[in-house]
């Protein structure tokens, strides 16, 4: 691509490809675990990091690398680095920043996966997690030691859409100890809506299986950060610790995703808006968690920093027991009952039982997840039909 800074859809389509020598508009997908050198030496200054060129696809492959440098021009960071999940992003970063005897201080709501990951399987290898509530960036202040290596969250937060402000701890954070790295999970913006490093975080990871691709067909990740984190976290954290390895036909699918991530996104935020405000006015409803709603705590944060939309994603908060919801959200005839997020389907879970289902009662508590929320990933299907199908089921709690 042309040195010139396009705009976010041109990137979206066009960087990243390279001419290919048969002359394919598409990136084939380079299904091939190992590559051939031409020489002994070759291969060895491969290994020295002394010539560029790909060695073997767990280093390295030229379906990765095209939606890696896709995926860092999106975010504005120098590099990215593909992985076969949004926990293989996490857990790679993580053992990448950490050491026994570090500390990190992360929000007290967070994806259940990483939750569990931060607070049972990380501590296991002596490092210790303090979880605070991030919606006030005091909390991180008080939380912070001089063994604080890492700051974690995401915003807005998985399920409640907590919103925290990525400037403001950012910042405290560094003026704290320059050295910390402020990790922030992009997952449920996407590139397009919000781009944390520009706030002031120094990484950013993604599960790619949500928006990214956007489809319901990839298990996939990413980081991004500056070029030499990303170098150290391919020959470290996915190199020899997790393995957690991007396949080229994932990358190929997406690439395919990719191109219409602005589209996709600037719908799922209108659709969203409509959903939340027929929610936000019907009776079976406690409270609707929306950012894009004025009412809405973190709502003029969310303004600043998710710059291109509110998004797809909301909860709702019942007035009902967790047999009642159940028996209403079995009703539903067009939007899907499914975990994940962020497909052209509407897909509704219940955190407390499924995605949330690794945190104790007391922790779900703290963190504001009740029997009665329900989360809505808004898709792309003509929005007057996403509320009359939730307009039928939720009549019934009336
Ligand atoms: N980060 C966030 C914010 C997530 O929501 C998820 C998955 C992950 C990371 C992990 O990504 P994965 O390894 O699955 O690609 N969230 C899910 C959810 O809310 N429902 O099902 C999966």
């Amino acid at each position: 691509m042309a040195k010139k800074e396009y705009g976010f859809a041109t990137k979206q389509i066009h960087v990243g490809k390279h001419k290919e020598s048969n002359g394919a508009l598409t990136t084939p997908i380079y299904q091939t675990s190992t590559f051939e050198f031409d020489s002994v030496e070759q291969g060895a200054a491969r290994f020295a990091g002394q010539e560029n060129g790909y060695i073997y696809t767990r280093l390295g492959n030229p379906s990765v690398t095209q939606v890696e440098e896709k995926v860092a021009a999106l975010e504005g960071g120098e590099a990215a680095m593909g992985t076969a999940a949004g926990m293989g992003a996490i857990s790679s970063t993580l053992w990448t920043c950490l050491k026994a005897g570090d500390e990190v201080v992360a929000s007290d709501t967070l994806y259940g996966c990483t939750f569990a990951l931060l607070n049972t399987d990380i501590q296991e290898f002596g490092v210790k997690v303090n979880f605070v509530d991030m919606g006030d960036p005091e909390n991180v202040r008080k939380a912070l030691t001089d063994k604080t290596a890492v700051v974690y969250f995401e915003t807005p937060c998985n399920p409640t859409l907590k919103v925290i402000d990525i400037e403001a701890v950012a910042k405290l954070a560094h003026d704290f100890n320059p050295a910390i790295k402020v990790i922030v999970d992009n997952t449920f913006n996407s590139p397009y809506i919000q781009n944390p490093l520009k706030w002031g975080a120094d990484i950013v990871v993604h599960s790619a299986t949500k928006y990214i691709n956007g489809h319901g067909d990839v298990i996939a990740g990413f980081v991004i950060s500056d070029a030499e984190f990303i170098q150290n976290l391919k020959m470290t954290g996915l190199k020899n610790m997790t393995g957690a390895v991007m396949s080229p036909f994932d990358a190929f699918l997406i690439a395919r995703g990719l191109k219409t991530l602005d589209i996709r996104m600037q719908r799922h935020s209108a659709n969203a808006m409509k959903v939340a405000e027929f929610l936000h006015d019907h009776p079976a409803v406690e409270k609707v968690y929306y950012p894009g709603l004025p009412d809405f705590e973190g709502h003029e944060i969310a303004a600043k920093q998710m710059e291109r939309g509110f998004g797809g994603m909301m909860s709702i908060e019942l007035k009902a027991s967790r047999e009642e919801v159940a028996a209403a959200l079995n009703k539903l005839q067009l939007c899907t009952l499914a975990v994940s997020l962020g497909d052209a389907e509407t897909l509704i879970e219940h955190p407390a039982s499924m995605t949330h289902s690794t945190y104790t009662k007391e922790e779900l508590e703290a963190s504001g997840i009740s029997e009665g929320l329900v989360r809505i990933s808004v898709g792309l299907e003509d929005p007057e039909d996403v509320i009359d199908d939730l307009k039928t089921v939720l009549d019934t709690l009336v």
